[in-house]
């Protein structure tokens, strides 16, 4: 039986989307995010010592790192069905969104909620000014212009098929899904990006995908 360790509100969600797309039944165990901090719980460190989820266990594996473990999931469990065919260029666009996802379109996203929670956070007054100053220079600097070309990029590229990776549904699409989800709450992507706008309401209409909203319990990024 598969264990995934499901923080609320987090990239674990995709996993459980995953599970219900490729059918396997699998048990959850959850952790709640500090209310304060948002941090995971300590007990996630006993789990695998970077404490941050999703985790799986499969058996006597232990995996850490969702791109990881939707690599292992499609291809341990997949039947071939979400893995484009070896040796063809949608092969190589998996590849490369599977790698996009969290090695470049998440790092601008969590520096703005860094930069947004320096603005706004509890701080004596007179350090305030000084904090906002330097929180919004590096948001105009580098946050905000990398996240705007990041998005202009995914929106052109879903104008090349209607998936990331071709014309097929595959693991990379669940990939990409959380940092499209976490764009609309955090950087604005809304309707103005069409193309952006539809994949995310045709995912989230998707019957696995609402399976895993209901196992998975409150996730507020769905919009
Ligand atoms: N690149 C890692 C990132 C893991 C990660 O940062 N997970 C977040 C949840 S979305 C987390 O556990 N945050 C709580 C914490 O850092 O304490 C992955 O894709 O699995």
């Amino acid at each position: 039986m598969i264990t995934v360790h499901h923080l609320n509100n987090s990239r674990s969600q995709r996993i459980l989307w995953l599970l219900e797309e490729l059918g396997l039944p699998y048990e959850i165990k959850r952790y709640q995010r500090d209310a304060k901090t948002m941090l995971a719980p300590p007990e996630l460190r006993a789990v695998h010592p970077l404490g941050k989820s999703p985790v799986i266990s499969d058996g006597e594996l232990t995996l850490a790192e969702s791109g990881a473990i939707v690599e292992y999931l499609a291809s341990r469990y997949g039947n071939g069905n979400l893995i484009p065919k070896a040796n063809t260029p949608e092969y190589l666009r998996y590849v490369y969104w599977m790698h996009f996802a969290e090695g470049s379109a998440m790092s601008p996203l969590l520096l703005k909620l860094v930069f947004d929670r320096i603005e706004s956070g509890p701080m004596p007054f007179f350090i305030r000014p000084v904090a906002r100053g330097i929180a919004q220079r590096a948001k105009n600097w580098i946050v905000l212009p990398n996240v705007e070309r990041i998005l202009n990029f995914l929106e052109a590229e879903l104008g090349r098929s209607a998936w990331f990776a071709g014309a097929e549904f595959s693991a990379a699409d669940v990939q990409m899904s959380f940092p499209l989800e976490i764009s609309v709450v955090r950087a604005g992507l809304n309707e103005s990006r069409p193309r952006l706008w539809a994949f995310l309401k045709t995912i989230h209409a998707r019957p696995a995908y609402q399976r895993a909203l209901e196992k998975g319990g409150k996730y507020d990024f769905v919009r």
